[in-house]
């Protein structure tokens, strides 16, 4: 079957709006994806007809919004390759997993003088999260440096690891410059020396097919807004040998077994994780979801060769593997310039640091504008985009 965007769009309601007189055309979907009709209605529907808290109630409303709650569990389960639905842990988003690691896994294991590996591409998610832990414990991060087109420079991950290494955590691609990282053979790096890999798949997800026991990772971490559904859900994948030997991260409802004010027991995977009451209605969506690699591929290859006629347009982040998003700076005009005056013509890109100022840093740039792309953009959408910029380089000479 022929691969349609424009009547796979017409399922977003909000993508059929006029701002200021323009159809919208958005480009910011690495921050966060809109929503199909199907998703929307799905919350509406929950609030409406199936509302009650899980794993608590015996009566019916309970009982069907937990098994529609651990369907969701089951379903995520397959659309990612885990083993068992005990390696799904719903959580708010891609940064509330991090932090769990850090402040479990990583409390238990990580000690004085260790060392935990993180690369220049990451996002800040990916990074503060282990400096709070490496200030409390005295361990240090170490970090994978990039090539000036924005690849990990993978020759220098054998020097990096050694006998203290306790963790390393990589972004799969990168939201700042799209850059797709060679997971396969990071992870079989630090396998190799005992090391136990994060993979930060916020941007991966909604780009490539995840299939964790391929990957091999222990951990990976995900949101659900960046993959068209609602915002406050996400998920952490871990390996169930290592789940087991973690500690809980938060305490409250539904995560224990047994409390007495002497002592607590806690509740099994994936439970353990998971106090309070959760994002019930979040986890609740179809996520039949296939692949459209293909077509974004050749959106995204449009998109570059269009981007590069645009005159004294720099694309910033030329790696050869690359999925969803092209930065760009444009002469020396400020890219918050760029970004409002698009708007005027309802284009919606980001601009600024991307929550990557390391990445900024070591690129000597302040800020980018960046394009991000999903399933449902379409080539007159980057024409547009053309158009907005070469009227941005006319306004500003
Ligand atoms: N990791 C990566 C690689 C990300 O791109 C983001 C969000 C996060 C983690 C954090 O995800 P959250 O859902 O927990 O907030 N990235 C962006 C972005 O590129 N623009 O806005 C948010």
């Amino acid at each position: 079957m022929k691969y349609e965007p424009k009547i796979l769009r017409q399922d977003f309601p909000i993508l059929q709006q006029q701002f200021k007189g323009n159809q919208l055309v958005y480009l910011d979907n690495a921050a966060t994806t809109q929503k199909p009709k199907s998703v929307i209605d799905t919350l509406q529907q929950y609030y409406a007809e199936d509302n009650a808290n899980i794993h608590r109630g015996v009566h019916y409303l309970s009982e069907r919004a937990t098994e529609k709650y651990e369907q969701a569990r089951k379903k995520v389960q397959q659309f990612i390759g885990a083993k068992e639905t005990q390696e799904i842990i719903f959580v708010r988003g891609t940064t509330e997993a991090i932090n769990l690691v850090a402040q479990t896994f990583g409390k238990k294991n990580i000690k004085a003088g260790d060392e935990i590996i993180l690369s220049t591409l990451e996002h800040h998610s990916n990074i503060v999260p282990w400096q709070i832990l490496a200030e409390g414990v005295g361990a240090n991060l170490r970090i994978l440096p990039i090539t000036d087109d924005g690849e990990l420079q993978l020759e220098q991950l054998p020097k990096l690891i050694n006998s203290k290494t306790r963790m390393l955590s990589i972004g799969h691609v990168s939201n700042a410059l799209g850059t797709v990282n060679p997971v396969h053979e990071i992870i079989k790096m630090a396998h190799e020396h005992g090391v136990p890999v994060l993979l930060d798949g916020a941007q991966s997800i909604p780009h490539l097919k995840i299939d964790v026991q391929a990957i091999d990772c222990d951990f990976f971490a995900f949101s659900g807004h960046k993959l068209f559904g609602p915002t406050g859900i996400g998920v952490l994948y871990g390996k169930k040998s290592l789940l087991e030997t973690m500690p809980p991260y938060q305490g409250g409802g539904d995560m224990i077994r047994e409390v007495t004010f002497e002592k607590t027991t806690y509740n099994t995977l994936p439970y353990k994780f998971e106090a309070g009451t959760p994002n019930i209605a979040g986890t609740i969506n179809s996520l039949d979801w296939n692949a459209v690699q293909h077509y974004e591929k050749e959106l995204l290859d449009y998109a570059t060769h269009a981007l590069q006629e645009v005159p004294c347009l720099k694309i910033i982040g030329q790696a050869k593997e690359k999925v969803g998003v092209i930065s760009f700076i444009l002469k020396d005009i400020h890219p918050h310039d760029i970004g409002t005056i698009l708007d005027q013509s309802g284009i919606a890109i980001r601009t600024g640091h991307h929550c990557t100022m390391p990445l900024m840093l070591r690129l000597g740039l302040p800020a980018t504008a960046r394009a991000s792309f999903a399933f449902y953009n379409t080539r007159e959408e980057v024409d547009k985009l053309v158009e907005g910029l070469n009227r941005v380089i006319k306004l500003f000479g």
